[in-house]
C-alpha cells in the first residue's frame, strides 16, 4: 500500500482520497463502523484508533509508505461537551499511531498529523498574521487536544528520528461540509430561501470577525505536497493567507442569488470570546513546498451554493 487515510469517513477524507487518486497510487482508508468514504477509489477498513490493536495490524499488514492522520473528534462545541471522548480521540489515538510505527521492526513510513489553526487560540497583542513559532493559548479543550497532537509528533520526530510533519490548518471550506460551519450554513440558508423552503431572512452571528478561508481541495492538495516535500518534525501553517470578515463571504454569497434576502443578527449565534482577526501566514509552506491555492472564495462559495441548489432540484 502506497497512502493509508486514517479518519477517512469525514469532510476532508474523500477530497485526499481524489487527490491521492491523480497519483495513480494505491491507496487504503479508514472509516469507523457505519461510516463510508464518500468519493475516490481506494481499499476501505473499519478502524478504532482508540483500539491500539486495530492500528497495529492494520500497519503491519499493509506497511504504507505515507500515513495521513485524519482521525478525530474534531468539533470545538463536542469538545466542550465532551472533553473526555476528545482527549481520548485525538491525544491517545495519535498516540496509538505513533507508538505502532515506532515498534514494527524495519518500518520508516512518513506521516502527517492533521492540526488546526484553533491551536494558537487567544492571540496576545492581536498578533496577526500568525506563523509557526507563535505562542499557542488553546481556547477549548479540541485546541488543547490538538496543540498536544503537534507537541507529541514533534517528540517523536526528534527522538525517535520518525518521518512526522505537523501541519495547523486553518478554516477550509467545500461542498460536504456539516451546516454548523458559517460558509456551509450562509449557502445552505439562501438555497432554501430560493427553494421556498424558509423565509427571505438569513440567521447570521458576528459579521466583523475575519477568518482565514480556503478551498478544501487546495488544503488537501497542500498536505499531498507536505507529505512529500516538508521537513520532518517541523509544523506548517496551511491556510490562504488572508482573513476575510464574515461579512464579506456573506456578501459574495447574497450577490450570487437574485432573491432580496434581509440579514438578522442572531444573539444565539454570537460567540463571545470571537477572536477580532485570525489570519495564517503560510510563508513556511511556500517555501518548502511551491504550493499557492488554486480556488478563489468566490469560486469556493458559488460551488457550494450550486450544490444546495442541486440538492433541492433548482438547478
Ligand atoms: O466523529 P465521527 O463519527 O464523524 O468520525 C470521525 C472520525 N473519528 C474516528 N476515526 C477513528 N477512530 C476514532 N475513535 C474516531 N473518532 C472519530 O474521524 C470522522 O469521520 C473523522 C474526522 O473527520 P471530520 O470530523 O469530518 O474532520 P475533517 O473536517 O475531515 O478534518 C480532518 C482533520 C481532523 O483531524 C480535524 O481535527 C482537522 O483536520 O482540522
Amino acid at each position: 500500500m502506497d497512502a493509508l487515510v486514517i479518519g477517512a469517513g469525514g469532510f476532508v477524507g474523500s477530497y485526499l482520497i481524489q487527490e491521492l487518486n491523480q497519483k495513480s497510487l494505491h491507496i487504503g482508508a479508514t472509516v469507523l463502523p457505519r461510516e463510508h468514504v464518500r468519493a475516490g477509489n481506494c481499499d476501505v477498513f473499519t478502524l478504532d484508533i482508540m483500539q491500539e490493536s486495530e492500528i497495529r495490524n492494520l500497519l503491519r499488514t499493509h506497511r504504507p509508505k505515507y500515513i495521513y492522520h485524519l482521525a478525530a473528534q474534531s468539533s470545538v462545541a463536542n469538545s466542550w461537551k465532551n472533553p473526555e471522548l476528545t482527549i481520548d480521540v485525538n491525544i491517545k489515538g495519535v498516540l496509538h499511531l505513533l507508538e505502532a510505527v515506532r515498534t514494527i521492526e524495519e518500518y520508516y513510513p512518513r506521516i502527517l498529523l492533521v492540526g488546526s489553526g484553533e491551536e494558537y487560540g487567544y492571540l496576545k497583542n492581536g498578533i496577526c498574521p500568525v506563523n509557526e513559532e507563535t505562542a499557542l493559548h488553546p481556547g477549548n479543550p479540541y485546541a488543547v487536544t490538538k496543540a498536544c497532537q503537534n507537541m507529541l509528533g514533534t517528540v517523536y520526530a526528534k527522538a525517535y528520528g520518525m518521518g512526522i510533519v505537523m501541519v495547523r490548518a486553518f478554516n477550509h471550506i467545500g461542498i460536504g461540509q456539516s451546516p454548523t460551519f458559517v460558509a456551509s450554513d450562509f449557502a445552505l440558508q439562501i438555497a432554501e430561501i430560493e427553494a421556498g423552503f424558509r423565509a427571505p431572512v438569513i440567521q447570521v452571528g458576528n459579521l466583523s470577525a475575519k477568518r482565514d478561508f480556503s478551498d478544501v481541495r487546495d488544503v488537501v492538495r497542500a498536505y499531498v505536497m507536505l507529505m512529500e516535500k516538508g521537513c520532518s518534525g517541523e509544523t506548517y501553517n496551511v491556510g490562504s493567507g488572508h482573513a476575510v470578515a464574515i461579512q464579506e463571504l456573506l456578501d459574495i454569497l447574497l450577490e450570487l442569488s437574485s432573491e432580496s434576502i434581509v440579514i438578522e443578527q442572531n444573539p444565539d449565534r454570537m460567540r463571545p470570546s470571537d477572536v477580532p482577526v485570525i489570519e495564517a501566514d503560510i510563508s513556511k509552506l511556500r517555501q518548502d513546498t511551491g504550493w499557492k491555492p488554486e480556488y478563489s472564495l468566490q469560486e469556493t462559495l458559488e460551488t457550494m451554493l450550486n450544490y444546495n441548489r442541486k440538492s433541492f432540484g433548482l438547478l
